[in-house]
């Protein structure tokens, strides 16, 4: 695709397109000449004209989907706009933002309970966004996220973008697979990683067989709630492999969560004493376990009791496992990475690291080779082994170091190869064959990212009803492709129109992403979205979802005393606050309420305090309450800390603290 520096005969009606469209938006019209001589002087090819075309967005258009990534470590979540890659917010999670106030007023609680043993961890290490299912598609009502360093997992409500919970997992110190959902989102599935001794207890390495453990909880979500409820979520304990990614199966794999895993050689290192380093033990053997699990019948079996509380949290037992068949290991290629199961969720696709294939599993093998104990032995912990060569659907060469797959509507899959710095496309089999071009089970092309691509997603690609037509590949390494600012690089996320079949397959746009490694993403159709512009009524409480009886409204701010606690009842609306005095005495405990009563969209009022560590984003119609003691006599000049209005400087008033 990459054409020669001159504009040829092909692209003229690209170009008409591209003046005509220029012409209809701007203010006087503009020629095809104008065209060809801004291509001329910037070297541009057809190519590049070309993909320019199909990823600007004229100032007021906007983009056909929208991209939920993982903010990597800035424990945030990126919001961006597709085809332009423009990021259109972050949404504050594990992480204190102190635009959205979350952390500086508003936010405490909900982080508060992601503490470990009470101990405050504001950072976050976000992995796998995932958004909820109806019937296994997309439906735009919520997001989750997990946290790897701490196991911790946020459901953010997408009516207002923002975080409503945080949970902490009892049991496990890090998290990886997860989060997925299963298809009605009835679960957040939350997969461990490294193997420990529970509830960070301690033992030494020594003990790593016997107390180390793997585990996958079950969180189960209430969406009239918009809560996960922790009283009805359980969790499976599992052999200490390191359980890697995960994924719900849908369709023909209803009902079963697969988790691959990268220690089964249960290595625990020791590179000090001159024993063999992780990376060396971890991939000695050929093979790995992928873990299948039959949710449903876990689901019984925790209601029927059947469990064991360990550090409070009900747990299925290993033991409880294997008696009641819900937990079956079959071997997978050496280092896997990603699991993802097809559209129509008859095969399970493993990625080995240190394999150039894609392995293939048939969900109706596995059935059968439970059903007819086709088993190949039992590991270590008696867990049933299912034999590799009968469930084994297919194995298609691809390159170095594949990580990760998505899916297309028309029976093509994609796969990030890590060490070859590509993403190749290659066809299904079974019930998608003829779906494309080509034959079944064959590599079709592979397109170089630029470098060391991770995850890629598809719109829409991992539900029941791919989109097709982009794929992002979140690439680890820019090294050449921007401005170094320094030597800690952005990371770059490449759009690649996916749009045409067979070979064609070309990268459109590159976005530097300078925040965090973002992991993955996923892509919705922005149609399934129906945020609210406007909180629905003055004084509404986002983090209940509901009017707040104590918000002040106008005509009724006031302050009143009660022994030493200062309640303020405050307005906010362009440009001024509404009491603009507060006077208490040092030592006096505050509860400042505020409402934002505001009807205009994008009306938003900031509430900054000096030297108390506050600052508020209070959206139209929004409130909120904060509470300190006020034990810094002083005069602080609080602000509106958004620029609102002309008067916007104007938005301001007085605490004033005076001395006990
Ligand atoms: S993974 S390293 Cu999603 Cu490839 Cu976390
Ligand atoms: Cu309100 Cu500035």
């Amino acid at each position: 695709m990459s054409g020669p520096a001159t504009i040829g005969r092909c692209t003229w009606a690209l170009l008409l397109a591209i003046a005509i469209g220029a012409a209809t938006h701007g203010t006087h019209a503009q020629s095809i000449t104008d065209v060809q001589n801004v291509a001329k002087a910037r070297g541009l090819t057809n190519a590049d004209l070309l993909a320019a075309a199909k990823t600007f967005m004229p100032s007021g258009q906007k983009d056909e989907y929208i991209m939920f990534s993982s903010g990597g470590h800035s424990g945030q979540v990126f919001v961006i706009g597709m085809p332009s890659m423009r990021l259109l917010r972050s949404i504050a999670v594990f992480t204190p933002e102190p635009w959205q106030g979350w952390g500086y007023g508003v936010g405490e609680e909900v982080l508060a309970a992601g503490d470990v043993a009470g101990k405050p961890n504001r950072w976050g290490d976000t992995h796998h966004p995932a958004l909820s299912e109806t019937k296994g598609d997309y439906d735009g009502q919520w997001l989750f996220i997990n946290d790897k360093i701490n196991a911790r997992v946020a459901v953010i409500d997408l009516r207002d973008f923002e975080t409503k919970q945080i949970v902490k997992n009892p049991l496990t110190i890090s998290d990886h697979g997860g989060t997925f959902v299963t298809p009605d989102t009835e679960y957040v599935i939350e997969g461990g990683q490294y193997a420990t001794p529970w509830g960070a207890d301690y033992a030494p390495i020594s003990e790593y067989k016997e107390k180390y453990r793997g585990s996958v909880t079950m969180w189960k979500f209430n969406r009239k709630k918009g809560r996960i409820d922790i009283e009805n979520s359980f969790a499976l304990q599992l052999p200490p492999y390191w359980q890697d990614l995960s994924d719900a199966g849908k369709l023909a794999s209803d009902g079963y969560i697969f988790l691959n895993s990268l220690n089964s050689e249960m290595a625990t290192g020791g590179i000090q004493d001159k024993k063999p380093p992780f990376e060396a033990g971890v991939s000695r053997n050929a093979t790995d376990y992928l873990h299948i699990i039959d949710w449903k019948k876990a689901e019984k079996v925790f209601k029927a009791g059947k469990v064991e509380k360990i550090k409070g949290f009900p747990v299925i037992t290993l033991d409880t496992s294997i008696a009641e068949g819900l937990l079956y290991l079959t071997p997978e290629p050496r280092s896997p990475h990603g699991v993802d199961v097809a559209p129509r969720g008859d095969f399970i696709v493993v990625s080995g690291k240190l394999d150039p294939h894609v392995t293939i599993y048939s969900m109706q093998k596995i059935k059968s080779a439970i059903a007819s104990k086709k088993f190949s032995g039992k590991d270590d912990f008696g867990v049933p082994i299912l034999d590799f060569d009968a469930v084994l659907e297919a194995q298609v060469e691809l390159g170095l170091g594949p990580l990760h797959t998505q899916f297309g509507p028309d029976g093509y899959a994609y796969t990030s190869l890590f060490l070859d710095s590509a993403v190749a496309r290659w066809t299904l089999g079974g019930t998608y064959g003829s779906g494309t071009p080509e034959p079944d089970w064959t590599l079709v092309t592979k397109t170089p990212v630029h470098y060391n691509v991770g995850h890629i997603g598809c719109a829409e690609g991992d539900t029941v009803s791919p989109d097709g037509k982009y794929l992002v590949a979140f690439n680890k390494w820019s090294v050449d492709r921007f401005f170094p600012p320094g030597p800690l690089l952005p990371q770059n996320f490449q759009l690649i129109d996916i749009t045409a079949s067979g070979a064609t397959m070309p990268v459109i746009y590159d976005m530097p992403i300078g925040v965090g490694e973002p992991h993955y993403a996923q892509i919705i159709k922005a149609d399934k979205l129906n945020p609210w512009t406007v909180y629905p009524g003055i004084g509404w409480d986002p983090h209940t979802q509901s009017l707040d009886p104590w918000a002040p409204k106008a005509k009724m701010e006031r302050i009143e005393r009660k022994g030493d606690t200062v309640e303020v009842y405050m307005t906010a609306i362009r440009s001024h606050f509404n009491p603009e005095h507060i006077t208490v005495k040092e030592g006096d405990k505050i509860v400042w309420r505020i409402t934002n009563i505001e009807r205009a969209i994008d009306a938003v009022h900031g509430f900054a305090v000096p030297q108390y560590n506050i600052n508020l984003s209070l959206e139209p119609g929004e409130t909120a309450k904060i509470e300190f003691v006020a034990d810094r006599p002083g005069t602080f000049p609080f602000y509106c800390s958004e620029f609102c209005s002309a008067l916007h400087l104007e938005m301001m008033g007085y605490l004033m603290v005076e001395p006990r």
